[in-house]
C-alpha cells in the first residue's frame, strides 16, 4: 500500500446550511479515506482572510471571505492515497453548473463562491489552511 497523504475539506456555509455533511464526509469515507480531524466552526473575518491569502488582492476576495465567515464551516482532515488530487476530483470543477455529474459540486449545486465544498489544491496548501483552519499543531 503506498503512503497515505493528508489534504483539507470545508463544507462552506451553503453545505451547512443544506444539511449535506453527513453525505459529503460519508462520501470521503466510503471512497476509503480516513478521517483524522473534523470541526464545526464559524470563521471570523480574519480568520477568513489568512485561510484564503493566496486569493488576497483579486476582485473576488471581498465576497468569498464575506461568504465563507456568513456561518458555520465543516472541516475534515482526510487521510489516503493521493489524497490532495483524488479528492479534488471528488469535488469537481470549481463553476458548480458545470462540474461533472458524480462531483460534490456536479450533484449538489449551481453557485460559483457558493459551490458547497473547499478542498485544498497542493501539499503546501493544505499546510497553510490547517493551520489557518484549526490552528497551528502544539500552538
Ligand atoms: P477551487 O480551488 O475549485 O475552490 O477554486 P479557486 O481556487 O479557483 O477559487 C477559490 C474560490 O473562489 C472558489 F470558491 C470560487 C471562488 N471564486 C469566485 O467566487 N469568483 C471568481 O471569479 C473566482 C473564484
Amino acid at each position: 500500500m503506498s503512503a497515505a497523504e493528508e489534504t483539507l475539506v470545508v463544507v462552506k456555509p451553503d453545505g451547512v446550511r443544506r444539511g449535506l455533511v453527513g453525505e459529503i464526509i460519508g462520501r470521503f469515507e466510503k471512497k476509503g479515506f480516513v478521517v483524522r480531524e473534523l470541526r464545526m466552526q464559524t470563521f471570523s473575518k480574519a480568520q477568513a482572510e489568512k485561510f484564503y491569502s493566496v486569493h488576497s488582492g483579486k476582485p473576488f476576495f471581498g465576497e468569498l471571505v464575506a461568504f465563507i465567515s456568513s456561518g458555520p464551516v465543516v472541516g475534515a482532515v482526510l487521510s489516503g492515497r493521493d489524497a490532495v488530487a483524488t479528492v479534488r476530483r471528488m469535488v469537481g470543477a470549481t463553476k458548480s453548473w458545470e462540474a461533472a455529474a458524480g462531483t460534490i459540486r456536479g450533484d449538489f449545486g449551481l453557485g460559483y463562491t457558493d459551490n458547497i465544498i473547499h478542498a485544498s489544491d497542493s501539499a503546501e496548501s493544505f499546510a497553510h489552511e490547517r493551520a489557518a483552519f484549526f490552528g497551528n499543531p502544539g500552538g
